[in-house]
């Protein structure tokens, strides 16, 4: 087993704002032997999620513990058993783990979330519609924005992993939905593939609150925030009466030195709207199986679509996670590590 050589990414620095690639460092050891009631993973596939760049703060995230430096970066992985120890898994097994930016590593099964039988969808798709960012839409849609046929839902990041489920998911229970995203071939895709029903590109809108009063002229009921800040602000200008925020995520600001001046969240109090926070990993225990059942079944019927922007090579991981924060990614970002053997 010793003659594995495992490629791993570490956090080399702390950044400082914006991430860099020199705040990685790609680095090369022998694979570690598995002991008692532990196995080897091999990572086929690594996801590279927003969250991460919460973990490479000496504080964490407000929610979870920063990665050390000189530690392999964390991340949610499709990974495949080499060699096993462990009662519960055999070699050739695949499991949805949590080994982060490295080929193989070892696992005493307390990071695996469950086996992967392979079945009629693409492996990464379990890092993205049927994973963590899939669950988070579901969650943060379903339970937290409470979509009515006939209501106008507005998503932002809508091309990503999360924000496309969630358009999806608004268009499944009967909504009119407007993305916002930040690009105009995000958006052609949003309109031409999801059939969301109106987009505007952040990135080229003069003003976006009257570009968003022209494609929601009845007001907005549900806006799902994936990245707060001056999105959040505009959107909170024409939210109605009883409207529901899921404020799931705030990526315009991972990056931010210093917190910029907040919205003004006055029509929060006039409109009666909620907004409420959600960490997925609440909702797990209650609501895992709901989400799989429905969404298993929506992707067999066609009903929801899905697009992996995946990349070669764990050495991409880097240059693949700051792509994150300038819109380089199109679809759930994931690195492909090891070949595939279900393809
Ligand atoms: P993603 O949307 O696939 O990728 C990130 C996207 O964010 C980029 O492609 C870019 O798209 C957009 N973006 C980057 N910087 C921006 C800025 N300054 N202003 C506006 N948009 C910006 O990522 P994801 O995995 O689906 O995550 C989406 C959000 O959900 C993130 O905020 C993440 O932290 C959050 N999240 C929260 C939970 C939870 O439990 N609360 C769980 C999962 C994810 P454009 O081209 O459109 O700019
Ligand atoms: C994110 C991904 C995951 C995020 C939070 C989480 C706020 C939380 C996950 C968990 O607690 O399980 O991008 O941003």
């Amino acid at each position: 087993m010793s003659e594995l050589t495992n490629t791993r990414v570490v956090l080399a620095s702390r950044p400082d704002g914006e991430p860099t690639v020199d705040n990685f460092r790609v680095e090369t050891a022998p694979a570690d032997e598995p002991g008692d009631g532990q196995m080897l993973l091999r990572q086929l596939y690594l996801s590279i999620d927003p969250y991460m760049r919460g973990r490479m703060e000496s504080a964490g995230s407000g929610y979870a513990a920063g990665v050390e430096i000189g530690q392999v970066m964390c991340g949610d992985t499709i990974s495949q058993v080499v060699a096993s120890n462990h009662v519960h898994y055999a070699p050739g097994d695949i499991v949805l783990a949590y080994q982060g930016w490295q080929e193989y590593g070892l696992s005493d099964g307390n990071d695996i979330r469950r086996k992967i039988e392979p079945g009629p969808f693409p492996l990464p798709w379990h890092l993205g519609v049927l994973g963590m960012p899939g669950m988070t839409a579901y969650v943060g849609l379903l339970d937290i924005g409470r979509p009515q046929p006939g209501e106008t839902v507005v998503v932002s990041s809508a091309a990503g992993a999360v924000g496309s489920v969630v358009c999806q998911i608004a268009r499944i229970k009967g909504c009119r939905v407007v993305g916002i995203a930040g690009s105009d071939a995000k958006c052609d895709w949003l309109r031409g593939e999801l059939g969301v029903d109106a987009t505007v590109n952040y990135k080229t809108a003069k003003r976006l609150v009257k570009s968003l009063r022209e494609v929601c002229p009845e007001g907005i009921d549900v806006y799902f925030d994936n990245v707060a800040g001056e999105t959040l602000e505009a959107v909170l200008r024409m939210i109605n009466v009883g409207a529901r925020i899921p404020l799931v995520g705030l990526i315009s600001q991972y990056n931010e030195r210093r917190l910029p001046p907040g919205p003004n969240l006055v029509p929060l109090l006039v409109r009666r709207a909620l907004i409420q926070g959600m960490l997925v990993r609440d909702h797990e225990s209650a609501r895992m199986a709901d989400f799989l059942r429905d969404m298993t079944a929506w992707l067999a019927e066609g009903k929801m679509k899905y697009r992996v922007d995946l990349r070669e090579g764990l050495a991409a991981a880097p240059e693949a996670f700051l792509s994150l924060f300038t819109g380089g990614n199109f679809g759930k970002l994931a690195i492909q590590v090891s070949p595939d053997p279900t393809a």
